[in-house]
């Protein structure tokens, strides 16, 4: 990505502009933006200022003397150095499942790798891009407009993206650790993989065990690596009386230490009763309040 013609590639895509529709911008032969981009020919310093300017992208980018694409300055430490509006990533978001459901998964995610590589971060990837995409999946799929089959892929394609852009664990991470885990027959297992990124984002130790594992092992698994929260998401009504018993049996484990369990998921947001009948120790709607109810769940600890 070092070089200018890449760079202006880069930041033409992350617009969502074709070759030819960002010369009609700049009223030059889309072969003089080609040319850009293979490195044949560099622009003069007027035109470099419009690229900039139409791109809403810095010129030290384009000229390789930053490393992000940073179309809005970056204020905040971990703040995002590439955002885009809210109609710019909604039409990015139709735009991808579009492109997973006509078998165009490599430019899907090509350009997820752009963003990422761009400065984008893991929350807001998931924030701005795979969580609304989920949730576009299921309206598009309650009208028809999506089949099961498509479902699957979309999802399959989402939870690859998160694993290639997911936070590494950090070497010095806090001394808090949690396993996340699913009630048995809960096959949304994407969501809690999400949710555990907030989590690995606040440098805990996370285990995702997913929804089989034999009790005897998880009570073995929590003693030795001294687990502290089970984070647990349920999406389905029907599976609320598997967590039940799942948060019972967890409740018999470590008398001496009693684990902390943090419940969430549709069920909870949509079951009212859920709340009532669950003894969890904290209840959380929605995968965004995760980022100051860590810090305050840490506190309790
Ligand atoms: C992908 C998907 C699947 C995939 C799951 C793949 C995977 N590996 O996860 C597959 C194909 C397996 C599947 C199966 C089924 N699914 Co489905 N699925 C979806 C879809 C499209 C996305 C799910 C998702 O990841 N959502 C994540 C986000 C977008 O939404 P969310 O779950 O509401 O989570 C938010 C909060 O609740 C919170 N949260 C969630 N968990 C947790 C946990 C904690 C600790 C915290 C703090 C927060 C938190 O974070 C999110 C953002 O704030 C949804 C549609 C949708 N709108 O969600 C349907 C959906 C969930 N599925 C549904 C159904 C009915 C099913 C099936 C019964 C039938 C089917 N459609 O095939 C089976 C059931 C399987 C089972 N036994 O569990 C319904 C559920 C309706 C209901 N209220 O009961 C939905 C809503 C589709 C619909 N519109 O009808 N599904």
């Amino acid at each position: 990505m070092s070089d200018f013609g890449q760079r202006l590639k880069n930041a033409r895509k992350l617009r969502n502009l074709t070759q030819k529709e960002l010369a009609e911008i700049l009223a030059i032969a889309q072969s003089t933006i080609a040319s850009y981009e293979n490195n044949s020919r560099f622009p003069g310093e007027s035109l470099l200022v419009k690229l900039s300017e139409t791109l809403n992208v810095r010129i030290d980018y384009l000229l390789g003397t930053t490393e992000y694409a940073s179309l809005y300055q970056a204020t905040k430490k971990n703040d995002t150095v590439v955002d885009l509006s809210m109609a710019e990533y909604d039409t990015l978001n139709h735009r991808l499942i579009d492109w997973i459901i006509t078998g165009k998964e490599k430019e899907a995610t090509d350009r997820i790798f752009d963003l990422y590589q761009n400065g984008l971060s893991t929350l807001t990837l998931i924030e701005k891009v795979y969580l609304p995409i989920l949730k576009l999946t299921g309206d598009l799929w309650q009208v028809g407009k999506v089949t099961v089959a498509e479902e699957h892929l979309i999802s399959n394609l989402v939870d690859r993206w998160l694993s290639m852009t997911s936070t590494s664990q950090g070497i010095q991470s806090k001394p808090y650790s949690a396993v996340f885990m699913l009630p048995s027959n809960e096959e949304h297992v994407l969501i809690l993989k999400i949710i555990r990124e907030y989590f690995r984002h606040e440098n805990w130790k996370t285990y995702f065990i997913g929804n089989s594992i034999p009790i005897s092992s998880l009570h073995q698994f929590i003693d030795e690596l001294d687990i502290q929260m089970v984070v647990i998401s349920v999406s389905i009504g029907a599976h609320l009386n598997n967590t039940k018993e799942l948060i019972q049996t967890l409740r018999t484990l470590r008398k001496d230490k009693p684990i902390k369990i943090l419940v969430g998921g549709r069920a909870i947001r949509d079951e009212r009763y859920a709340l009532d009948e669950l003894d969890a120790d904290f209840f959380i709607r929605e995968a965004s309040q995760l980022r100051n109810a860590i810090l305050s769940m840490e506190k309790q600890l």
